[in-house]
C-alpha cells in the first residue's frame, strides 16, 4: 500500500445547508468527521508552463480566476507550488534558488508538491519558475469540489423502491444492456467524499479502498448530514452500482464533507486507483475511474497524470506528456501488454455552455466529460453543455443510496456514475478494448437528443457498438 506522506489541507466552505432530514439505522455507521487543516485562501487560476497540445482538441480560453465568475471560483491551496520538471536532477537547483520546500513527490516521477516558505507568494514565483530550464509546468494546487456543493445543491429523501425503479435507466436502455451481462470482473474506481462501507446496496460490491483526506484505509464518508455533500459518493457508488450491479467498486476518499479537496490529492488518487498495491506487474487497478467532481482551473499536473492513468503514449518535449525520465518506469511497465482506464468526469453544474470544469474539460484520450440530461429527454437546466461535451446522460433527480437510506438529487455528478456503469458493461464484454476507444464508443454510440448538439447515453450501443438513433427523440 503506498501511503502519502504529508497531511493534505482542505478548504471548508462557510455555506451550510440545512438540508437533509436523515434517520441513521442500525447500518449505518458514520460519526468521524472528515475536516482538516484551516481555511486556505486565493491564488486564482491555474498555469500551464509550457505550451499543452491536448489529445482531443486545443481548448481555448479556460476560465481564469478573476474571470466574472468569482463566486465559483476555485481558489488555490495556499502557499503550495505543483512542478512537473523534465528529470529528478531539475528539483535541487530549484529549491536553492527559490523560498521552496519539499512536501510530497509522486513515487519516482519528477512532479513535486513544494511549499513556499515565508511571505513570497505563490503566484509570484509561478512566472519565474515556469521558464527555469527543466520545469515542464509549474502551477497552483487548485481546489477540486463536487459540482453540488459548488452550487449548494442538496439532496431529499427517497426510498429503495425508487432507486430500483427510476427514469433515469429507462432512459438509457439499462435493462437491456444488463441482460447482455452485468460488468462482471471490471473495478470502478469511485473518487469522491468516501461511501458509507455498510449500506445494503452496496454489500458485496465493494474493493478495499483508500482514505486520501485522512491518510487512512477506511474510505468512509465524514461529516454530518447536514454537510453539504456528506453523502455524495456513497449516492454516486449506488448508482455506478444499479447500472453495473456485478461490477466492483473502489472507493476512494478526496473529498472533505462539505466537498471539498484539491488537485494534488486528487492525482495522488487517481495514481492509486491504476495500482493499489504500487506494483505495476500486478493487475490490481480500476478500469473505470469516476471523477463526479472538478474544478474551473486547469491543472498540467492533472493532465499529465490522466495520460498515465489512460496509458496515452508518451509525448517527449510536451509540457504534459514528457515522460522521459526513469521515474515513470513503472507507468510503462503498467502499461505494456495492458490497456489503459477509461476516466468519466462530471461536466460541472454551471447552467453554462461556457463554463468549462476540469479535469472533465481537459480533452484527453479516454476522458469522458458527462452533462446531465432530465426526464424529458433535454439537458437539464443546470446542465454544462458547451461544444467540450458530447455525452449527456440521466442526471435530474436520480434516487441512490446516501449514509443511513436512500436520497433523491440532482447534477451532473449523478450523470458521471451512469456512465461509468456502462462503461463497465462495455469493458467487460471488451477486455482489452482501450481506455481510449471505450471513450470514444461510449460518445459515438448515443442517441440524438432534440434541441442539442449532446447525445444520450444509450447503453444497449454503447455495448452493442450499435449506432444509437440518430432522429432525436
Ligand atoms: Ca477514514
Ligand atoms: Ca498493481
Amino acid at each position: 500500500m503506498k501511503v502519502p506522506a504529508s497531511p493534505v489541507r482542505l478548504r471548508l466552505l462557510s455555506a451550510a445547508l440545512a438540508s437533509c432530514l436523515i434517520v441513521a439505522p442500525a447500518w449505518a455507521k458514520n460519526g468521524e468527521d472528515g475536516r482538516g487543516g484551516g481555511p486556505k485562501v486565493s491564488v486564482p487560476g491555474g498555469k500551464l508552463g509550457g505550451p499543452r497540445a491536448t489529445a482531443r482538441e486545443t481548448i481555448k480560453g479556460g476560465i481564469k480566476g478573476g474571470d466574472t465568475v468569482s463566486p465559483t471560483a476555485d481558489a488555490g491551496t495556499s502557499g503550495e507550488v505543483l512542478v512537473k520538471l523534465a528529470t529528478t536532477q531539475a528539483l535541487p537547483a530549484l529549491l536553492s534558488k527559490y523560498p521552496l520546500t519539499l512536501l510530497s513527490r509522486f513515487g519516482a516521477r519528477p512532479i513535486y508538491r513544494l511549499k513556499v516558505i515565508g511571505n513570497v507568494r505563490a503566484q509570484d514565483l509561478l512566472p519565474q519558475l515556469a521558464l527555469e530550464p527543466g520545469v515542464l509546468i509549474a502551477e497552483d494546487n487548485p481546489l477540486q469540489r463536487s459540482p453540488e456543493a459548488r452550487k449548494n445543491v442538496a439532496w431529499a429523501i427517497g426510498t429503495q423502491q425508487d432507486y430500483v425503479a427510476q427514469w433515469g435507466p429507462q432512459a438509457m436502455r439499462l435493462a437491456e444492456a444488463q441482460r447482455l451481462g452485468a460488468g462482471a470482473g471490471v473495478r470502478v474506481a469511485v473518487l469522491d467524499t468516501g461511501v458509507d462501507l455498510g449500506h445494503p446496496a452496496l454489500a458485496g460490491r465493494l474493493l478495499p479502498g483508500f482514505d486520501f483526506v485522512d491518510f487512512d484505509a477506511d474510505p468512509s464518508e465524514g461529516g454530518t448530514a447536514g454537510q453539504p455533500s456528506h453523502g455524495h459518493g456513497t449516492h454516486v457508488a449506488g448508482l455506478v452500482a444499479l447500472a453495473a450491479p456485478a461490477a466492483k467498486i473502489m472507493p476512494i476518499r478526496v473529498l472533505d464533507a462539505d466537498g471539498v479537496g484539491n488537485a494534488w490529492v486528487l492525482a495522488e488518487a487517481l495514481l492509486h486507483a491504476i495500482d493499489p498495491d504500487g506494483n505495476p506487474a500486478t493487475d490490481d487497478g480500476a478500469h473505470v475511474i469516476n471523477l463526479s467532481l472538478g474544478s474551473l482551473s486547469r491543472t498540467g499536473v492533472l493532465g499529465a497524470v490522466l495520460q498515465i492513468a489512460a496509458c496515452t503514449p508518451a509525448l517527449a518535449g510536451d509540457a504534459v506528456g514528457d515522460r522521459s525520465d526513469p521515474g515513470y518506469a513503472d507507468d510503462e511497465a503498467r502499461c505494456t501488454g495492458r490497456v489503459g482506464a477509461v476516466v468519466v468526469a462530471a461536466a460541472g453544474n454551471d447552467a453554462s455552455s461556457e463554463i468549462r470544469q476540469y479535469p472533465a474539460a481537459e480533452g484527453e484520450y479516454g476522458l469522458v466529460p458527462v452533462a446531465a440530461s432530465n426526464a424529458a429527454g433535454r439537458v437539464a437546466g443546470f446542465s454544462n453543455s458547451g461544444g467540450w461535451i458530447e455525452l449527456a446522460a440521466p442526471g435530474e433527480g436520480l434516487t441512490s443510496a446516501v449514509p443511513g437510506g436512500y436520497a433523491t438529487w440532482s447534477g451532473t455528478s449523478m450523470a458521471a456514475p451512469l456512465v461509468s456503469g456502462t462503461a463497465a458493461l462495455v469493458r467487460a464484454r471488451f477486455p482489452t478494448m482501450s481506455g481510449k476507444d471505450l471513450a470514444r464508443r461510449l460518445e459515438d454510440s448515443a442517441a440524438a437528443m432534440c434541441g442539442t448538439k449532446l447525445r444520450q447515453l444509450d447503453a444497449v450501443a454503447a455495448v452493442t457498438g450499435a449506432r444509437a438513433s440518430a432522429v432525436c427523440r
